[in-house]
């Protein structure tokens, strides 16, 4: 392998990596109680925010959805931060008061994600209409679902992006369900990037969760976003959740989907792709060094104290 490649590999083992364990370990504490929020986890997802974020510029920012820890962490958000929201203390990244589904790091350029279906989606497209007037070098990235593109405000927002040609990035996560449904019960037509181009806006779709073509396909379209001509881009990332939608479980037996079908998913995985990749000597630095840096976030989230009861109204829309 070649350095740059090298280079290139390490860092996005090392965000593969640490996504996969942090959820991990969400799902060995979760029966504890020591969390207090419900967790929807990306396990199996992690590919499409790692190659993304790897594609942007710390000053760019990122929308998402409650399924946001892994677009979050990518991004750089703050591990202990985000360990001490899930457990509502004082010191979380929202105070302790939004939970899994409400993550933000301003700094980090990670504005906030939701927990209604596509509301973010708006946002960005805000965001980026601002730094268009501002004329500001910096793009924004809506992270979405496949749900989400059948919200009235998909559309809507497509529509502005593409009138105003605004900096912005669509990404959609398409893991195939909304909750338990399946999109070919839900969407009278699958193809997403068709719809997006009925708008005149740029799509295509990465088929493999191969996370360097994730990367390459962001780093593109960002490149183009950036100078502003010819505006917005989509990408859509076919990709794959392991466990159930919201809980640290599993849900084959519930009988919407089998396990096989994500069999396929399971051997394409990036973390143990890329990890193989990597002599073993430098892997082993690097998975330590994870396993360090959460053992240190859940020390942080366990020893903070939860929001005094006075704080109960302050800090909200009302
Ligand atoms: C506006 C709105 N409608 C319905 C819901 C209930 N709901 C929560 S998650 C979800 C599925 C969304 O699926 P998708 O966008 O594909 O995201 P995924 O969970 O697969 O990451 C639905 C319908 C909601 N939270 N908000
Ligand atoms: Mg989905």
């Amino acid at each position: 392998m070649k350095r740059d490649e090298l280079e290139l590999t390490v860092r996005l083992y090392r965000s593969l990596r640490r996504i996969r364990r942090v959820e991990e370990e969400i799902v060995r504490v979760y029966p504890s109680d020591s969390i207090k929020s419900p967790v929807h986890l990306s396990i199996g997802q992690e590919a499409v925010a790692t190659g993304v974020c790897e594609a942007l510029e710390p000053r760019d920012v990122v929308f998402g959805s409650y399924r946001g820890h892994a677009m979050y962490l990518a991004k750089g958000g703050s591990l202990p931060r985000m360990i001490a929201e899930l457990y509502g203390k004082a010191d979380g990244c929202a105070r302790g008061k939004g939970g899994s589904m409400h993550l933000v790091d301003v700094e980090r350029g990670v504005m906030g994600t939701s927990a209604v279906v596509g509301t973010t989606i708006p946002n960005a497209v805000g965001y980026a209409y601002a730094l268009k007037h501002r004329r500001e070098n910096r793009i924004a990235v809506s992270f979405h679902g496949d749900g989400a593109t059948e919200e009235g405000v998909f559309a809507e927002s497509l529509n502005f992006a593409a009138l105003k040609q605004l900096p912005i990035l669509f990404v959609c996560e398409n893991n195939g369900y909304a909750i338990h449904t399946h999109q070919s019960r839900r969407q009278a037509t699958l193809d997403i990037c068709t719809r997006v181009r009925a708008y005149g806006i740029p799509a295509e779709t990465i088929e493999d969760g191969d996370v360097f073509r994730i990367f390459q396909a962001a780093r593109a379209a960002a490149a183009a976003v950036r100078s502003g001509s010819p505006g917005p881009r989509y990408i859509e990332c076919i990709t794959s959740r392991w466990l159930e939608h919201v809980g640290p479980g599993e849900d084959f037996e519930l009988g919407f989907r089998s396990r096989e079908e994500t069999e396929a998913w399971r051997k394409n995985d990036q973390v143990a792709r890329l990890g193989g990749m990597l002599p073993a000597p430098q892997r082993s630095v690097i998975d330590e060094a994870i396993e360090a840096e959460i053992a240190e976030a859940f020390a942080f989230a366990e020893a903070s104290p939860f929001p005094p009861a006075g704080e109960l109204l302050m800090h909200l829309y009302r």
